[in-house]
């Protein structure tokens, strides 16, 4: 497959870049977090969505050597801030593959270890079909995370079909909304009802919660009047390189 090909290539000759975006508290307006994205710098097209090639790296397993690197790249530069006197907690996206390596929790300590970057900084997202797979495997993978001091999130959350017997047993700190809920809270009744059951939830079990894609004024406004602690979108940021991050 030649774009398998050329993404091992990209990896090694270093073609891969990460772009963060900020998470924002509700209450205070600051940035609180940013999450991690990875794109692929390509010499002829340019910045390449990870769309298009993160798909293809969970299929062929490259996803285990890109995943190690990102989450490298990201805990160097959570680090950096650090030393510059930015508190900012950096979130990581696992793919299933990564999830079911039997590498992953030594990978992960290894990389606090060498990048010296406090665990409790870090957070895991794993999205809610992940988890949801094999949910008793899961809460074991979880708690061996855990262990090591990171905090985990489930992403795109609502899209899966966590139950709720379940999420009370995953040993997880954070809920992320997923966007296609927030995008219609202004219009769509059902949605606006979904979001705040799930801010409610998640309270009731002692969940963070962050709100995702937010874009205008008028979800910001919502999410603040049902109780939403954190929210992430355009509003408050894209994706960037690191030195283009908004200060806090
Ligand atoms: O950044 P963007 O919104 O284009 O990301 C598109 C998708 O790619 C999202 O679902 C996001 O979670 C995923 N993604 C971005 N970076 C990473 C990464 O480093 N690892 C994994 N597994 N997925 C990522
Ligand atoms: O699946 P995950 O939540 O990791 O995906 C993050 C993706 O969502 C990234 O590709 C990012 O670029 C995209 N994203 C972040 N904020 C917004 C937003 O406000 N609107 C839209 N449409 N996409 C967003
Ligand atoms: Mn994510
Ligand atoms: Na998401």
């Amino acid at each position: 497959l030649a774009l398998e090909a050329a993404l091992r290539r990209a990896l090694e000759r270093n073609e891969l870049v990460v772009h963060y975006q900020p998470v924002v508290s509700v209450a205070t307006g600051h940035m609180i977090a940013v999450e991690a994205l990875v794109r692929w710098n390509h010499p002829q097209e340019g910045l390449v969505s990870p769309l298009r090639f993160v798909p293809v790296a969970e299929d062929t397993g490259l996803i285990i050597p890109l995943g190690a690197w990102v989450l490298r790249a990201a805990c160097r530069q959570g680090r950096r801030w650090l030393d510059s006197g930015r508190l900012l907690s950096v979130a990581v996206n696992l793919s299933s593959r990564q999830f079911a390596d039997d590498n992953l929790v030594d990978m992960v300590r290894e990389t606090l270890a060498e990048t010296d970057f406090p665990a409790r900084l870090l957070t895991l997202e794993l999205t809610e079909s992940t988890i949801m797979t094999r949910p008793d495997q899961a809460i074991e993978m979880l708690g061996r995370l855990k262990a090591l001091g990171v905090k985990l999130s489930i992403d795109d959350f609502g899209t899966g079909y966590s139950s709720l017997a379940y999420l009370k047993r995953f040993p997880v700190d954070t809920l992320k909304i997923d966007r296609s809920f927030v995008a219609d809270i202004v219009d769509d009744e059902d949605d606006r009802m979904i979001v705040a059951a799930v801010v409610v939830m998640a309270r009731q079990l002692r969940l963070n919660v962050i709100a995702e894609g937010v874009e205008n004024a008028d979800q910001f406004d919502y999410l603040n009047r049902i109780g939403c602690a954190a929210c992430q979108g355009y509003l408050f940021g894209k994706p960037v390189p690191a030195d283009e991050l908004p200060p806090d």
